[in-house]
């Protein structure tokens, strides 16, 4: 279906230029008089076209994508399963609004999502366009649905970058800073960050209840909204106990439970979604990335009580499970499935975590390796301390990059490297990315 395109790319990373390569710099130089300034450059190679693992460059560099677009084209680019239900859709139609005149995929991607999620009560859920706006979403029903207004965050959180995600997002710089005024009746509590603050997590989530019980006030709380493996927050994994402890004490208090599985959901972690590896049934799940392997689509799914209680016309937008991204995103849940990508997730998370693991005993700028499944991040050090090393984290990234790997930071004090690769990757490439991650780490230590 695209073969008027020459798109074949080979499975090997290959770098023929410098990096960034002339026409990859021709075009940042246009694109510095008309984009905005605002909008961060994490590394200016103009990408022509990928396949797999391996991203193309106008120069023909050929990079290894450890970063997957930040946790979206899980299954891989340019899979053909996805490439085709695509192409077959926009010719089919492109749109109509849900709302004005419906359509079956919408249906079965939310049918979809009641059956993936967690929990055996009746589901419904509501098609969005981006992670933030299914947050803002989530917040809407659990306000709605419960007659109450306080939202409780975490440390460390990131939920998105519209006015109210804005104010459900912890860190400042640079999402927030003078940005504000901020949207109200939003409080953050501490999270449960195991290499900080050595807490069991039972423990982290007494001493936050604790807060939230003296602070707020039970009965002013709408929901509890966490990530259950924070991702821009620094890919924090919460000590085991912490998500059932919190989970237990919002059924207890009639508070909803929303789980953002907008980075960690649709098979990253090895399991559909990171509650599961808890046993956590959160009351609503929140959506994204993953979800359609790269066209934008987000959801909310839950209990139908909850996303039934509002009012007909409540919710809605006019792109909202569009029609084309409804297709990617059946095509993609039909691929984890006959790839069997929940295991890829696993292995490929197990071969990460023991390479980094053996890295770290031999460097001391390695303050702790953690994640689940092939979602995995070491964090940066001053030697010997916990002090975060954002410098560290920042050559390492450079060092990759300069080899044709792309990875992520994240952290809070921008200090942790992260590594999210499509669940396709071969063994073959992700020991060559492995490699250059520990030729980077070594190079800075
Ligand atoms: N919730 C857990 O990870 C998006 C942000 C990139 P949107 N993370 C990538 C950037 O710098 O803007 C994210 C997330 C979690 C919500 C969101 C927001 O999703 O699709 O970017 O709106």
């Amino acid at each position: 279906m695209v073969s008027s395109l020459d798109t074949h790319v080979g499975t090997e990373r290959k770098v023929i230029t410098d990096l960034p390569g002339p026409k990859s710099q021709a075009l940042h130089a246009r694109r510095k008089a008309v984009v905005s300034s605002g909008l961060s450059v994490g590394f200016p190679v103009y990408i022509d076209r990928a396949e797999g693992a391996i991203v193309v460059d106008v120069d023909g560099n050929q990079l290894l994508d450890l970063g997957s677009g930040i946790a979206v084209t899980g299954i891989g680019h340019a899979v053909p399963a996805l490439v085709e239900a695509v192409s077959e859709q926009v010719a089919r139609f492109t749109h109509t609004c849900f709302m004005v005149n419906p359509y079956e995929s919408y249906v079965e991607v939310c049918e979809a999502l009641s059956d993936l999620t967690p929990g055996t009560f009746a589901k419904t859920s509501a098609l969005f366009n981006s992670g933030a706006e299914a947050i803002e979403n989530a917040v809407k029903i659990a306000r709605l649905a419960t007659g109450k207004p306080a939202i409780i965050v975490f440390e460390h959180a990131y939920h998105g970058r519209t006015n109210l995600t804005m104010a459900l997002t912890a860190k400042n710089m640079p999402y927030k800073d003078r940005f504000g005024p901020f949207a109200p009746e939003v409080y953050r509590v501490p999270m449960s960050y195991p290499f900080r603050d050595g807490l069991s997590g039972p423990d982290a989530a007494a001493r936050a209840i604790k807060i939230i019980e003296s602070e707020i006030g039970v009965h002013n709380v709408a929901a509890v909204l966490i990530e259950p493996i924070q991702g821009e927050g620094g890919f924090v994994v919460p000590a085991d106990g912490f998500l059932p402890a919190l989970s237990a004490w919002t059924s207890a208090n009639g508070v909803v439970f929303i789980a953002d599985e907008i980075q960690s959901g649709f098979a990253r972690t090895g399991e559909w979604f990171a509650v599961n590896h808890e046993g956590v049934v959160p009351d609503l799940i929140t959506t994204a990335k993953g979800l359609a392997g790269g066209m934008p689509l987000a959801g909310v799914t839950g209990r139908a009580e909850l996303m039934n209680a509002v009012h007909e016309g409540g919710l809605g937008g006019t792109y909202g499970g569009n029609p084309v991204a409804a297709a990617a995103s059946l095509a993609t849940i039909q691929t984890i499935k006959d790839w069997n990508l929940l295991e890829r997730a696993t292995a490929i998370g197990e071969t990460m975590r023991t390479t980094l693991e053996h890295l770290a005993k031999d460097v001391s700028i390695i303050g702790e390796v953690r994640g689940r499944g092939a979602m995995q991040a070491i964090e940066l050090v001053e030697p010997g301390t916990k002090t975060p090393n954002a410098a560290a984290a920042k050559a390492i990234l450079a060092f990759c990059q300069q080899q044709g790997v792309i990875t992520l930071l994240c952290g809070t004090d921008g200090n942790v490297l992260r590594l999210l690769p499509p669940l396709i990757i071969s063994d073959e490439q992700l020991a060559d990315g492995l490699a250059v991650v520990s030729a980077g780490v070594r190079s800075v230590q």
